[in-house]
């Protein structure tokens, strides 16, 4: 009898090693739960070992590839310890490494990218560095999650054979941060760039002025940020960028494929900068510094000329920091503007924007104005409005508030956030699309997906993390992914796989309970 119980030891134990050795397979392919999920994926059984053997090679011409390599070693050495050289290389013939090519694909876009992992060598390639860029958060969410570590961890480098080919649905996908109304130091933004990257966005929205706060250094008006500056919800202490500052934040932004777009909202929304400058008030009486969190209160006086060459002024200064294309004029909320007067403002405000070579952006009241060729009208809350944009041939930035506002809470029971437009939970926020969401606005009307994060009840980055996830890799992938087969049932099991890559990354996230997390 015992012989059996011996015999029958044996062969269970190798059926459980070799679906061991399989379940390792496979759970490195599982392991990918790629947020947002690519066009293409398909697995080729194969696995990839990176090891301290293993190089970072430049194919070809390098046209940008070189600093994307530097990257990629950047964010591998901390947890794998690895030298990991980069350098050119005129073939891929040596087994065991990683090659990176700028490659005259441009079906690829400029930023899509074709990444093929083999036993042997990966390779990723694309049309511009942009797709490269994005190629490299692909191959980081391929690797164990110890990948992430900020120190050394003794595991196997493991890639799973797959070949991809990806590139986005929307050529903007960003997001908001608001800065005025509680002040975000370089620290904080550049963290937010990071965590925006890892998600393959490509515009960040700075909202640099308002009520409570002026943010931004203008040289010709000190005191917008001396005095305008100097507090915040709550009667905090505030604070500002100096125009040094700005200039290193938008650098590592654009190191990371991110353009940002700075915001000065107008005519309503000032009383920061009213509060700075009696001039720029039609009794010429200064405003008290504001530290609640009203809106609809403040407006700029429209009929005076000293108004405009303060705007001028500014958006000059600013368009000297910006190297993108865009300047977000605001449009929001002039409750305290007449609407006879909102509209001729609006309008010099976009030959402003126009004069300094930029393209303009505005919240959807901007309709209201006749837009200027390119005018961007970033929907939020009224329909209406947006469509009027799209029946003059503008382009809309979808951030509608009862999706996409990152500031509203996840239920009643969320200690940060608002609720004036939705509660909005992680299926909630995930489950829209865009391009039917508003009848009248379709997907040749969209330029792009943006969730925006007010900052009237949040001050730390924690808070921010509480608040942005883990509802912002859903709005990444909703931005690039296509929009055939998305699904809640299906996108819900990779965020809970992803949980412990959120978790290695340090982000503070909402343990949602609609979301079957694994640890
Ligand atoms: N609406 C205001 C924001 C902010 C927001 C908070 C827009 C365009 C409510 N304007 O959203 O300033 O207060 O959820």
């Amino acid at each position: 009898m015992r012989l059996q119980y011996l015999l029958l030891f044996i062969f269970v134990s190798s059926i459980g090693i070799t679906s061991c050795k399989n379940n390792s397979e496979t759970a490195l392919i599982d392991a990918a739960n790629l947020i947002p999920k690519p066009v293409s994926v398909t697995s080729n059984g194969e696995a990839f070992e990176i090891t301290d053997a293993t190089s970072i090679y430049i194919l070809g011409e390098p046209q940008g590839a070189t600093e994307i390599g530097q990257y990629l070693a950047e964010k591998l050495r901390p947890a794998t310890g690895f030298k990991l050289a980069v350098s050119n290389a005129a073939d891929n013939a040596k087994p065991g490494n990683i090659y990176l090519e700028i490659k005259a694909d441009s079906t690829l876009g400029n930023e899509g990218y074709e990444l093929h992992v083999s036993k042997d060598k990966i390779t990723l390639s694309a049309y511009k560095p942009a797709g490269l860029f994005h190629g490299v958060q692909t191959i980081r969410q391929l690797l164990p999650v110890a990948i992430e570590s900020p120190s050394v961890q003794q595991t196997s480098w493991k890639i799973a054979g797959t070949d991809i080919r990806d590139y986005p649905l929307y050529h903007l996908r960003g997001s908001m941060l608001d800065v005025a109304r509680h002040f975000f130091g370089p620290n904080d933004v550049k963290r937010y760039i990071d965590l925006l990257a890892y998600y393959k966005i490509n515009l960040l929205h700075l909202h640099l002025s308002d009520d409570q706060g002026w943010r931004i250094e203008i040289k010709s008006w000190p005191n917008l940020t001396t005095h305008g500056g100097s507090t915040q919800v709550g009667g905090g202490k505030g604070g500002f960028y100096t125009q040094e500052e700005y200039k290193d934040l938008v650098k590592y932004a654009a190191d990371r494929f991110i353009t940002i777009v700075p915001e000065i909202d107008m005519p309503g929304h000032t009383n920061a900068a009213l509060a700075s400058y009696p001039e720029l008030n039609c009794n010429d009486t200064a405003t008290q510094l504001y530290i609640g969190i009203e809106v609809g209160f403040s407006s700029f006086c429209t009929k005076k000329d000293i108004t405009y060459k303060f705007i001028d002024d500014v958006l000059r200064e600013l368009t000297a920091l910006t190297p993108g294309p865009y300047l977000h004029i605001g449009g929001d909320e002039s409750h305290a503007t007449k609407k006879e007067d909102y509209i001729p403002f609006m309008s010099k405000v976009q030959e402003i924007v126009k004069k300094y070579g930029k393209t303009a952006i505005g919240w959807d009241e901007i309709a209201l104005t006749t837009l200027q060729p390119g005018t961007i009208a970033q929907f939020w809350a009224d329909s209406a409005n947006s469509k009027e944009a799209v029946r003059q041939g503008a382009k809309i930035m979808m951030s509608p508030a009862n999706k996409a506002y990152m500031d509203m809470q996840y239920d009643s029971t969320s200690k940060f956030g608002l609720h004036w437009a939705a509660y909005i939970e992680v299926d909630s926020a995930y489950s829209w699309n865009p391009a039917t969401l508003v009848n009248g606005i379709g997907f040749e009307n969209i330029a792009g997906v943006e969730a925006p994060l007010w900052s009237e009840t949040i001050s730390k980055m924690d808070d921010i993390e509480y608040l942005m996830f883990p509802r912002f890799p859903g709005y990444a992938e909703i931005a690039w992914s296509p929009e055939k087969g998305r699904g809640w049932d299906e996108y819900k099991v990779r965020l809970g796989k992803h949980g412990s890559r959120m978790k290695a990354m340090g982000i503070d996230f909402y343990k949602s309970a609609k979301v079957p997390w694994v640890e």
